[in-house]
């Protein structure tokens, strides 16, 4: 780690991600001399390449405007680069860095063959009207069409990133590429080789998982009072597969404050929320303001100040900071899953796995997006699309080898499972197996 400072100072996100890892993996480690003898760790916490690259696009008043845009091509051990895109004004390489390595691990516990990669730009979408949108994106892909492809990389949405800026990104594609039926993006429209049930996917995986947890201690999502955080593709999706096994969601926020739904949201609310997304003006008080009578809005605040059984942060990474952890527990919160990746700041984490609640990680809980977006690309290169029910079976199982992997890297002397532990043992042994075996690279 100290290395690592000193040749990145000031990557705070990435040095953090790092940190986790090496911690979890410690002991494991230095059981095996052959990953030391092979540098495996410091290998694998720097990208095999970064691509950097200039966006200058045109506004709706005429004006020229230059944004940066990265592709981070993490790992490539077990498979293609994948990851998603994140356009948000906040992105800078060490935020790219601490996602595309997070990235890797997940995708080494999906069972699937990906690498890890991310991308994205500080083009920031709040205020941008659709025609903005579409513009910035056809600029990004002039640029990074040539970093991609079908078996090298295969990029897909993230924070700021949805379907409508996937299907921009991909007709600039098809238009300099002239390849029109590839799996180059997921995450695509249903009529252009998109899969069912993707945009849900990393929100019914996250709620899969937590069903699988909780049994484990005997409990169950129903009747669960939960707050979720943002009100974006993913919070979406948790909150609708939430509902369906019963469990109540109470809070969801935005960067202006929280928006508190004391008797849980509606599908008519989960329905609204894609409008709010699209309307690009990331106000959670929209909600507020469309219902009224159910829901009650607090400018400044969190979701993590609502009174819950658990909380699923699912907007950005640190979005639950030592403080956040220790009133919700103070409320009766016992639990905490991560949605979004890093969700909670490191003490958090510490602390709450210190003090008796259950913690499990964003690279466990969120995997199912990404195990989506790699069932995606199997229906692309067969040529063919599943069924709701067939896709939505494979995540299934997919989350519950997942949950299974946690629990056999995870377990500990006590009998409790340590899921950050088992999550970062699991993804480790299998990418740096894979390092190892395909010699030094
Ligand atoms: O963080 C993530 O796993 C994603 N943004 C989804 C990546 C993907 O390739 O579907």
């Amino acid at each position: 780690m100290a290395a690592l400072q000193a040749k990145h100072p000031g990557e705070n996100e990435y040095l953090q991600a790092v940190q986790e890892v090496l911690e979890s993996i410690e002991d494991v480690y230095n059981q095996h001399p052959e990953f030391e003898k092979a540098k495996i760790v410091e290998r694998m916490v720097e990208p095999d390449r970064i691509y950097t690259f200039r966006v200058t696009w045109v506004d709706d008043k005429g004006q020229i405007q230059s944004n940066l845009g990265y592709r981070v091509q993490f790992n490539s051990a077990i498979g293609p680069y994948k990851g998603g895109l994140r356009f948000h004004k906040a992105v800078t390489p060490s935020m790219l860095k601490f996602l595309g390595f997070e990235q890797t691990f997940k995708n080494a516990l999906t069972t699937l063959p990906m690498g890890g990669g991310k991308g994205g730009s500080d083009f920031d979408p709040v205020g941008k009207s659709n025609d903005e949108i579409m513009r910035f994106c056809q600029a990004f892909m002039l640029e990074l069409w040539r970093c991609i492809g079908p078996d090298e990389d295969v990029p897909a949405g993230d924070v700021g990133v949805g379907g409508r800026e996937i299907g921009f990104l991909d007709g600039m594609y098809r238009k300099l590429a002239r390849q029109y039926n590839t799996g180059v993006l997921t995450g695509k429209g249903m009529t252009w080789g998109g899969s069912i049930l993707r945009p849900e996917a990393t929100g019914y995986g996250a709620m899969y998982f937590a069903q699988l947890a909780l049994e484990k201690v005997g409990k169950s999502l129903a009747g669960q009072r939960i707050a979720l955080s943002g009100f974006g593709n993913v919070a979406w999706g948790a909150a609708k597969k939430a509902k369906q096994l019963g469990a109540k969601v109470v809070a969801i926020s935005g960067p202006d404050g929280v928006c508190e739904i004391p008797d849980g949201i509606t599908d008519e609310m989960i329905d609204y929320m894609l409008d709010m997304r699209a309307s690009n003006r990331n106000k959670v008080e929209d909600m507020a303001v469309k219902y009224p009578a159910a829901t009650k809005f607090t400018a400044g605040k969190k979701s993590w100040a609502i009174p819950v059984d658990i909380a699923f942060p699912s907007a950005f990474q640190n979005e639950l900071s030592l403080a956040d952890a220790q009133e919700l527990k103070k409320n009766g919160c016992w639990a905490v899953f991560e949605i979004s990746n890093m969700g909670c700041q490191a003490d958090a984490i510490h602390w709450i796995q210190g003090n008796g609640m259950m913690f499990a990680p964003g690279k466990a809980v969120n995997a199912g997006g990404v195990a989506t977006s790699g069932l995606e690309m199997t229906q692309n290169a067969e040529h063919i699309s599943w069924t709701a029910d067939e896709v939505d079976e494979r995540l299934h199982h997919i989350m519950a080898a997942i949950h299974e992997q946690c629990v056999k890297f995870g377990t500990q002397a006590d009998g409790s499972i340590d899921y950050v532990k088992g999550a970062n043992i699991a993804g480790f042994m299998k990418v740096a197996q894979a390092m190892l075996e395909q010699g030094i690279i």
